[in-house]
């Protein structure tokens, strides 16, 4: 079975749409087999964002990132790492449609709630990265 690293943002944390957006992944029949809460620091950050760390918005990413809990997830599924990056919706909370988790909470590009890996690959060194 296919998993992905799912994390669910401080944003989803503080505007507590946590459940709301756990029930659209459980909704569309896709199992959470580890979650736990837990704060990033920079250093992490510059590892999980590394094709970003020489856009001039990084710091702002880093600031917001480290602003409060994240909820880091595997979640499983047959093509969960597509299926999970169709729920979500694209990265610029504009380009998003509704429906999806961006489209329907994002209203900033930054502050978009939800990462989820976009490769297998990637998938597969986000969970070493995350849970070891
Ligand atoms: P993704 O989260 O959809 O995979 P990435 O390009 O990997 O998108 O970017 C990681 C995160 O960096 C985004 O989710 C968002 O929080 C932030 N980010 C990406 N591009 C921009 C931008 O152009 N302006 C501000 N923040 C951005
Ligand atoms: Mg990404």
């Amino acid at each position: 079975m296919e998993k992905t690293y799912i994390m669910l943002k401080p944003d989803a944390v503080k505007r507590k749409v946590v459940g709301n957006i756990i029930n659209r992944i459980e909704n569309k029949g896709y199992n959470i087999t580890t979650i736990k809460m837990f704060n990033l620091d920079e250093e992490i950050l510059k590892e999980h964002y590394s094709h970003l760390v020489d856009m001039p918005f990084f710091p702002e990413l880093v600031s917001f990132m480290t602003s409060g809990p994240v909820i880091g997830m595997i979640v499983e599924g047959d093509d969960v790492v597509q299926g999970m990056r169709n729920l979500m919706g694209p990265t610029k909370w504009v380009e998003a449609m509704p429906g999806t988790i961006r489209g329907d909470f994002a209203n900033n590009t930054t502050q978009n709630l939800i990462h989820g890996s976009d490769s297998v690959a990637n998938a597969i060194i986000e969970i070493e990265r995350f849970f070891g």
